[in-house]
């Protein structure tokens, strides 16, 4: 297959509620939409889920949209391929910009599911897909009120969500989580640092931490630091999950040769898309670390790709992904994913299986 055309084009999407992580509150979701064309004029289209601003991770929408104008568009268009496989390495010699990447190259995987008359997740899988709904978990904010924060935990619960996820930093971390243990007894709830702890001097916190029954505590140290984690992990019983630190399969054996880690959130932008994400959760699952999928607030067609890459992985453990309601009033395709009896059904279209709305483009 060859790409002849790619175009993009930005939006944005007000979330239904501000989100408060350790790094600061996001009132908007920002999103491209990237296009790919082949020579019969088939279109697929991926989504573009970097952040604003480079706190999470280094890369930023700004950025993105730069590497893939300077170097990634350019590196795709006119090359021959067989398989969405090989596009992640048309853009080896662009270092970094994985988000951007994945972008790309999660289009060309449903350019060549549609080309295929097959979901993305048959095409991954190699087989139909039995399961049609999976079962997913919700990420929370910092809700500082914890009344209201056990509220908002009931109100998903009833919705059927089956895992809690709570995002702490220091002065926000033991109280809520045992509040909230203490008003679900037998809910899955785990924490999400985002990086905010700096070292072993919390120690007296994470042993308290770890008479939680906490399912795992999320990335509590800087992005690129393995050592820390492994020792953290040493004296732990509660699970240590990586998230910033694990960009590339060398990052995940990293983490397993020092035993930074027992779980790994896996988002498919992060590492730059499809394949890279499925050659990485291959490695981490022969080396018996729980891999579960992440999100990154993505509107309608990220959460497609994540909904098929989930059918297709069959993941064991509810990731973070959401109904598009958990975020947004209106989202960009249709259908929309939406939770019924805390599954999200598999959208049973080609390719992503959802279609674009004609009025996406908001901002
Ligand atoms: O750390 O997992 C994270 C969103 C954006 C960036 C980083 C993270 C998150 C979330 C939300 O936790 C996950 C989601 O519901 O999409
Ligand atoms: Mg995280």
């Amino acid at each position: 297959m060859k790409i002849v055309k790619v175009q993009y084009q930005t939006g944005e999407l007000p979330f239904l509620e501000p989100f408060q992580t350790s790094y600061g509150v996001t009132k908007t979701k920002s999103f491209a939409i990237v296009t790919v064309e082949d020579e019969s004029g088939l279109v697929g289209i991926g989504e573009l889920d970097a952040l604003v601003t480079p706190d999470y991770i280094e890369e930023t929408f700004q950025t993105s949209l730069l590497a893939l104008d300077n170097w990634l568009i350019p590196s795709l268009v006119g090359q021959e391929w067989e398989h969405p496989k090989e596009v992640f390495e048309l853009f080896a010699t662009t270092q970094g910009f994985l988000m951007a990447k994945s972008a790309l190259e999660t289009a060309c995987w449903d350019l060549f599911a549609k080309k295929e008359q097959s979901s993305l997740a048959a095409v991954l899988k190699g087989a139909p897909i039995l399961d049609e709904a999976i079962e997913v978990g919700v990420s929370i904010g910092i809700i500082l009120d914890l009344d209201s924060l056990v509220r908002k935990v009931a109100t998903y619960l009833d919705q059927g969500y089956s895992r809690v996820k709570l995002k702490i930093k220091p002065g926000y971390d033991l109280e809520p989580l045992r509040v909230l243990r203490q008003a679900f007894p037998r809910l899955i709830l785990m924490a999400d640092a985002n990086s905010a702890y700096e070292n072993l001097d919390d120690w007296d916190l994470f042993d308290q931490l770890d008479r939680l029954n906490l399912a795992m505590i999320e990335q509590p140290f800087a992005k690129h630091d393995f050592v820390r984690h492994a020792q953290l992990q040493q004296q732990l019983n509660t699970v240590i999950c990586l998230d910033e630190n694990i960009r590339s399969l060398d990052d995940a054996k990293t983490a397993m040769a020092l035993g930074s880690c027992r779980a790994v959130n896996l988002k498919i932008p992060r590492v730059g898309g499809i394949q890279p994400a499925r050659e990485i959760l291959a490695y981490l699952q022969q080396q018996d670390c729980l891999v579960w999928l992440g999100g990154m607030y993505e509107a309608g067609v990220g959460r497609a790709v994540n909904l098929q890459f989930s059918a297709f992985a069959n993941f064991t453990y509810p990731g973070d992904l959401s109904a598009s309601d958990r975020y947004f009033a209106e989202d960009i395709v249709t259908p929309k994913a939406e939770i019924h009896r805390g599954k999200l059904a598999i959208p049973q279209g080609v390719g992503i299986g959802v279609t674009l709305d004609s009025n996406i483009y908001k901002s």
